[in-house]
């Protein structure tokens, strides 16, 4: 069984909030389980925006120690089986930071702020008006807030225009990535390619539309040809897929 699903030559590529896990929330242990069945004998990738802490709190050691690799802070680091293999480095604008800072002074938001609110991150930049230090009811809350104020479209929107040289890219429910050109998660669809040049690539993301975080990978993939982009909406759809594709029925 595990041999005939090696020879399908499919190589698969996840976001991880929003696809694997609603974001910042953990990988229950028996989705976890069924994961690790289901890609048995594949080459499975985690392609996140956050960083490997972050990852650690959320994706259990089971899946971290039997996929391929880690692609984190939008593919401006690797890690194989805990063990980082590169990391990039970037230097932020000092004027960006500080246009930042004017939006967190001067957001309408009415309830309460947190801190943390620029994180820097290898090659990248996260950026939240709410503060990534706030509990999950605010997280709750902001999401709702921006979902009818929205203050992270009309940022990323203004931003985009002041700084060409960058990317502002909506991926999960409080913050925005932002990466200079050439250091976006489209980086990882290169490295993905270059290790598996003839496999079937198949990429899992609930952000794959323009203007969210998954995009300009898949894209780029797309590019590079033989490729399948599946939009997720609950993390239960990349199960099924998985299910559907090797006959194992996990559910
Ligand atoms: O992958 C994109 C982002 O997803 C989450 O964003 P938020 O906190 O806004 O829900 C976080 O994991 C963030 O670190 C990450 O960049």
């Amino acid at each position: 069984m595990v041999h005939s699903i090696k020879n399908r030559d499919i190589v698969f590529v996840s976001d991880m909030d929003g696809t694997l896990v609603p974001s910042r929330q953990a990988m229950p242990l028996h989705f976890a389980e069924k994961l690790v069945k289901l890609v048995n004998g594949f080459h499975f990738y985690v392609a996140t925006g956050s960083d490997l802490c972050k990852v650690k709190e959320q994706i259990p050691r089971e899946v971290i120690d039997n996929i391929s690799g880690i692609y984190t802070s939008m593919g401006n680091e690797f890690y194989v089986h805990g063990e980082r293999i590169y990391k990039n480095r970037i230097t932020p604008d000092e004027i960006l930071l500080n246009d930042l800072l004017n939006y967190r002074s001067d957001t309408t938001y009415p309830h309460e702020l947190y801190e943390n609110f620029i994180e820097i991150r290898s090659g990248m930049i996260n950026f939240s008006v709410l503060g990534r230090d706030c509990p999950f009811e605010a997280r709750e809350k902001y999401q709702i807030w921006d979902g009818l104020n929205k203050e992270r479209e009309k940022i990323v929107s203004e931003l985009s225009v002041k700084y060409p040289a960058y990317r502002f890219l909506i991926g999960g429910v409080i913050s925005i990535d932002i990466v200079p050109n050439g250091f976006g998660k489209d980086q990882i669809a290169d490295k993905v390619r270059t290790l598996h040049p003839h496999e079937q690539i198949v990429f899992f993301g609930d952000m794959t539309e323009e203007g969210g975080n998954d995009y300009d990978l898949a894209q780029k993939l797309l590019k590079f040809g033989n490729t399948e982009i599946v939009t997720i909406r609950t993390p239960d759809e990349v199960l099924t897929y998985l299910s559907n594709l090797t006959g194992m029925e996990v559910m």
